[in-house]
């Protein structure tokens, strides 16, 4: 089992696709291991997208990005970053697949939906950027009511 960080960006929450998006990665056998609400900040853009910074949309995607609040998942499962990637699609919604995340909810290359880490290595440290020790749970897979 591998956990992957997954961002719902500002077009996810402003358009309401919260739960679908949350829908689509329970239902491919993901568990939540950590989730949170926040408005990202300058400085930790800067460090999440420090391979984007010199680009020309760089300004642009750091207005998006803080255009709402984003949602930040910790997802747990088998080759959890390679599947969650296959499900969102690739980076421009345009040329995603329909069934895919951002081929079904994107609408271009910057406004799509979803952030997903692209290797365990990363996924290590996008979880650490975006989660405290204490915000990331390890639990049995099932529950309890009566003792
Ligand atoms: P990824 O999100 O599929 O891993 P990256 O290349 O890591 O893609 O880019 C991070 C984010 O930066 C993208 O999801 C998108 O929001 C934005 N982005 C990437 N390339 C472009 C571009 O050419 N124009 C505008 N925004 C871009
Ligand atoms: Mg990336």
């Amino acid at each position: 089992m591998d956990t992957t960080l997954v961002l719902l960006k500002p077009d996810c929450v402003a358009g309401r696709k919260v739960g679908e998006v949350v829908k689509r990665f329970e239902e491919a056998g993901f568990q939540i291991r950590g989730a949170k609400m926040f408005a990202a900040s300058a400085e930790l853009l800067k460090g999440h997208y420090a391979h984007l910074i010199d680009k020309p949309f760089f300004p642009e995607l750091e207005v998006f990005m803080q255009s709402t609040p984003v949602v930040a998942l910790a997802l747990a499962g088998d080759n959890a970053v390679e599947r969650v990637r296959t499900i969102i699609g690739p980076t421009d919604s345009k040329k995603a697949d329909k069934g895919t995340v951002r081929g079904d909810f994107g609408v271009d290359v910057m406004v799509n939906i979803v952030h997903a880490s692209d290797s365990n290595e990363n996924a290590a440290i996008e979880l650490k950027r975006f989660f405290a020790p204490g915000e990331l749970f390890d639990y049995a897979m099932g529950y309890r009511t009566k003792p």
